[in-house]
């Protein structure tokens, strides 16, 4: 703007110059000419540079937040190292004690499903595993992005430590250094390397199937199998509705920017509780009378409910202590020799009040409900 303002200036001038026939001051006008010319092209950056970000010509560090659709609603990116560990040895990346490193957000409902496999499987000694710290900082000074953040000693952040690999800072750095042109988010979990210093994996729903079946020489816990073949077309559907009105659902509800979509999502939610809650009202686990990998899927976001997601994104038609199979099933996949070791609730509540300040601006965290889950449940009624 002030560069146009500059040039009329200049024009007005310059004309007066030819006007009166003269050469007088005619350096002093081609330095403004040089400077409005200079405002002119920094002022079309600054309004170009968040044009072409949004429409993705440019890539900028992007973070959850900001994956939102033009009529206001949440969209999730995919996940972008996607190889897989085998049991096979000569595979790429075999199935191998001490190689592999899982690191985490305590906080993070994705992340907290592998270590919940990591622990129910008893793969915790064959498989490291780092929590980074749960509030998001800056991750660079050169640019606004938030993310996770190790902490520079073991003793900053209880039950966070520094990164005992690669000395990085942040999540970010790890992805930088496993991809030079990396441009997606710097997601949590990710399974890494050690051995070709490289992102196996950054995607929780393929992980957690790796932990369940690639690792059973090395697992201390073979014979749990959550995805076992005649359940698994069962687990696959069960998995769809709860990913979209569960899982991802509360996250369509909280980041939501518009009432349509809020309301949405929220709609698509509570159907979905509902249904979950009939179906409890029937059998033990939500697949049946065993144990699975929808019930580890669905348990992460259930434990962070009345928590987290009643209050910080708006999920505030029903609690979870107000349906009673829900709220029972819960506590029971919580009491799971292991479970409750994936489960730091400090972290949780932390990370999210803490995090989104376009939700919470003051970062202030709520007292209660302060549940516990591990006093006595209902579900042994159930066979299984
Ligand atoms: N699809 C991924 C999603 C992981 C994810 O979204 N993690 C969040 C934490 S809950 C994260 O790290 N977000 C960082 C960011 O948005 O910048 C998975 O399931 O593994």
């Amino acid at each position: 703007m002030l560069g146009v303002l500059w040039s009329v200036v200049y024009i007005v001038q310059l004309g007066m110059l030819v006007a009166k026939e003269t050469t007088e001051n005619l350096w002093v006008l081609l330095d403004a000419f040089v400077v409005s010319w200079i405002l002119i092209f920094t002022d079309s950056l600054r309004i170009l540079i968040p044009l072409l970000a949004k429409h993705h010509f440019i890539q900028m560090a992007r973070s959850s937040l900001d994956e939102m659709s033009d009529s206001g609603a949440f969209m999730r990116t995919a996940s972008t190292f996607r190889n897989i560990i085998s049991r096979d040895p000569s595979s790429l990346f075999p199935a191998e004690v001490g190689r592999y490193h899982l690191y985490i957000s305590y906080a993070c409902p994705w992340a907290s499903r592998c270590l919940s496999y990591l622990k129910i499987k008893g793969l915790d000694k064959a498989i490291s595993f780092t929590s980074v710290k749960p509030k998001w900082e800056r991750t660079k000074e050169t640019d606004e992005h938030m993310g996770w953040l190790f902490p520079a000693s073991n003793t900053e952040e209880p039950g966070a430590e520094s990164d005992p690999l690669n000395g990085a800072k942040n999540i970010r750095e790890l992805y930088e250094l496993a991809s030079t042109n990396y441009s997606g988010k710097y997601t949590v979990p990710v399974l890494w390397d050690k051995k070709l210093k490289a992102i196996v994996n950054n995607e929780s729903s393929e992980i957690i199937r790796m932990f369940n079946t690639e690792f059973n020489d090395i697992a201390e816990n073979t014979d749990l199998d959550l995805y076992p073949p005649h359940l698994q077309a069962q687990i696959d559907e069960t998995n769809e509705w709860i990913y979209n009105g569960i899982n991802n659902g509360v996250y369509k509800c909280g980041f939501a920017k518009k009432q349509g979509p809020y309301e949405e999502a929220v709609k698509q939610l509570y159907e979905a509780l509902d249904k979950c809650e009939e179906i409890l009202g029937r059998q033990r686990y939500i697949c049946g009378n065993m144990l699975s990998e929808a019930d580890i899927r669905l348990f992460v976001t259930l434990i962070r409910f009345d928590e987290v997601y009643v209050v910080h994104f708006k999920c505030n038609k029903k609690q979870l202590r107000e349906y009673p199979n829900l709220f029972n099933y819960t506590k029971d996949i919580f009491q799971i020799p292991g479970m409750s070791s994936s489960v730091n609730m400090e972290h949780i509540k932390r990370h999210y009040y803490g995090s989104h300040p376009s939700i919470n601006p003051f970062g202030i965290i709520p007292l209660g409900p302060d549940i516990d889950y591990s006093s006595p449940h209902d579900r042994e009624r159930f066979s299984t």
